[in-house]
């Protein structure tokens, strides 16, 4: 899986003295068993729950609490230390007298999404919702009041929106009896409640968790489904029951994957946080992505909002690698989405409206990759979201149906474009301005289920051809693709070599240009690019480390012959452990 790490650092930016051990560690706990969860085989029912979700592909999360008066995030409680006693009062402060269900709930069916995932309790044990079960929730212990979720049940009820709820049902800093200790961290309440040995996840679970999650399945009418966050040492067994808990109250209400470890029997996985995959990770999965750099309202001027661009992008790749998109807002403690992420959020409704059918119900692309975006497809249509314009022509590799037709999605004439196809190659020509900045889709209508040839790199319309580290065949013992710094590492092993195939349209001179990497203790190994006969020797010099990349030109070739090559890169001379971290190969036209 992509290592969450990363993910978390840019969600989580922090002080660096805490250390990357530690960002490692947090990883492994809170998602280091969904890649193995993802392969959750059928279960009855499970494909009828399914129906809506996987047509939908784009939700909202909302993180709102009373945590989001002090604009620090939802952790603020856990990251200041902040007493029990203490937090409590910003109860007795929250009075969100700007809350509207109606309009946040319209932001999302005008952004085109189609379920709504708001934190009913999270970390820090305030229930934002009518409960028996705790006097310290939103109708008891504040001046406002009211209960938001039985509103934005109203609301989601009007708009066609499935109501949903995030419930943290292991870790929380009100109640003494959660879990605290994960075995090599502490992210429970140890400043309120130091006795790991008074607490006491099981009865936590059955006492208070499942009797709320009742609450919240009984209350509000059809819930769309429940998410569950940071499962930590929960038992499988205990997972199991919220599962079968959830399912017993209302049958049609999906269940995330990280509502525990290594079991089966939730609906769906849930990736790392605001992790985008850089594969499809197969099955039906969806990633939290927050719009900026916090879940819960962050009100530093530093903070960023994603661009809608990015949003965009962000949900069509998703769409591509068959996931959904639950896009996060942290609204402010006086009730409303902040103004620069409604701006966003409304941004990709206008796209939305234009290009959502090639979202609504599409699989994952048939393509293992392509360089100009991403694709998603139904029954008989190919949608190509290209975020790259192309001069003049798309060309589309290894496309074995018979082509229809060609149109852009946004044209609202369909007007035919001029598709051409040899083997299995085509080309669309393409007007020469993208109708959309960020994605523009075009249509294929085609016969039969997409068939697709193994990929082979082409040259492109300025002439250039580009090899990266994923589409190499790997020949040898220890080099292996790594997608985390995306090239081909661990190549410790003179014997070891990589290739491509590739096909050349037009015989030119090129100029080599290779892509590395390598550590300072490494470098002085020699290599050879063979392509046609000929070849180029190049030395591998220190980048300044194994993930700083640098380009080398190794010289210039001619190729003659227009057709399918094959290009190797090999070692000869190995002086120390390894060779490089290779990135790519481009020939370049000179
Ligand atoms: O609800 C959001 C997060 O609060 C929750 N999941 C998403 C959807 C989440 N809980 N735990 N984690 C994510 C991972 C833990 C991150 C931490 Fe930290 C890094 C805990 C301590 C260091 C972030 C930075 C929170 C406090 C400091």
């Amino acid at each position: 899986m992509v290592s969450p790490f990363v993910i978390l650092w840019v969600s989580y930016p922090m002080n660096k003295t805490r250390g990357s051990i530690l960002m490692v560690l947090i990883s492994l706990l809170a998602f280091g068993r969904v890649a193995a969860a993802l392969d959750a085989g059928p279960a009855p029912g499970r494909d009828a729950r399914l129906k809506w979700w996987r047509e939908a592909r784009f939700g909202m999360f909302i993180h709102w609490g009373i945590y989001s008066q002090l604009g620090r995030g939802e952790w603020v409680q856990f990251n200041e230390k902040i007493p029990g006693r203490e937090y409590e009062k910003l109860a007795a402060t929250f009075n969100p007298a700007k809350f509207d269900a109606d309009q946040w709930v319209k932001l999302a069916r005008d952004a085109g999404m189609k379920y709504i995932v708001i934190t009913a309790k999270h970390h820090d044990g305030f229930s934002m919702f009518r409960t028996k079960l705790s006097p310290f929730n939103i109708v008891d212990a504040t001046p406002f009041k009211r209960d938001p979720m039985a509103e934005l049940a109203v609301a989601c009820q009007k708009y066609g929106l499935k109501l949903c709820f995030y419930y943290s049902h292991v870790r929380e800093w009100h109640n003494p009896l959660a879990q605290s200790f994960e075995g090599t961290a502490n992210y429970g309440n140890f400043w309120d409640y130091p006795d790991e040995s008074r607490k006491d996840l099981g009865r936590f679970v059955d006492e208070f968790a499942k009797p709320q999650l009742k609450e919240l399945l009984t209350q509000y009418g059809p819930i769309g489904l429940i998410w569950f966050d940071t499962p930590g040492f929960l038992k499988d067994e205990k997972a199991g029951e919220c599962v079968d808990w959830v399912h017993s109250i209302q049958p049609d209400c999906l269940v995330n994957s990280r509502v525990g470890g290594l079991q089966t029997g939730w609906d769906y996985a849930s990736v790392g946080d605001s992790e985008m995959p850089r594969e499809s990770p197969g099955g039906d999965w969806e990633s939290p992505i927050t719009d900026n750099d916090s879940w819960g309202y962050n009100s530093d001027p530093n903070n960023r909002y994603k661009p809608p661009g990015v949003l965009i992008r962000m949900l069509a790749k998703c769409a591509g690698m068959g996931g959904n998109m639950l896009l996060n807002v942290g609204p402010t403690g006086e009730g409303i989405i902040p103004p620069p992420a409604a701006q966003q959020i409304e941004a990709v409704g206008a796209w939305m409206r234009t290009n959502g059918e090639s979202i609504y119900g599409t699989q994952a692309s048939p393509f293992k990759r392509l360089g100009f975006g991403t694709c998603t497809q139904k029954t008989a249509k190919l949608y190509f979201h290209v975020f790259d314009w192309p001069q003049k022509e798309l060309s589309i590799p290894g496309l074995k149906n018979k082509i229809e037709g060609a149109c852009l999605l946004s044209d609202p004439e369909r007007k035919a474009l001029a598709v051409t196809q040899t083997g299995d190659d085509a080309t669309v020509s393409l007007p020469s301005q993208a109708p959309d900045k960020f994605d523009s889709v075009v249509v294929l209508s085609i016969t039969g289920p997409a068939e697709v040839a193994g990929y082979t790199p082409r040259q492109k319309f300025d002439g250039s051809v580009s090899l990266p580290a994923v589409d190499a065949k790997i020949n040898g013992r220890t080099a292996r693709y790594e997608s985390d710094k995306d090239s081909i590492g661990y190549w410790t092993q003179a014997r070891d070599w990589v290739s491509w195939n590739f096909r050349l349209k037009r015989a030119a001179n090129f100029e080599v240009q290779v892509t590395y990497a390598c550590d300072e203790a490494y470098a002085g190994s020699e290599y050879v690019v063979e392509v046609a006969g000929k070849s180029l020797t190049g030395r591998v010099k220190t980048t300044g480390g194994w993930s700083t990349f640098l380009t080398d030109t190794p010289g210039s070739i001619r190729l003659d012959a227009a057709g399918d090559q094959s290009l190797a890169v090999r070692a000869t001379v190995m002086p120390k452990g390894a060779v490089m971290n290779l990135k790519t190969v481009v020939l370049k036209p000179l």
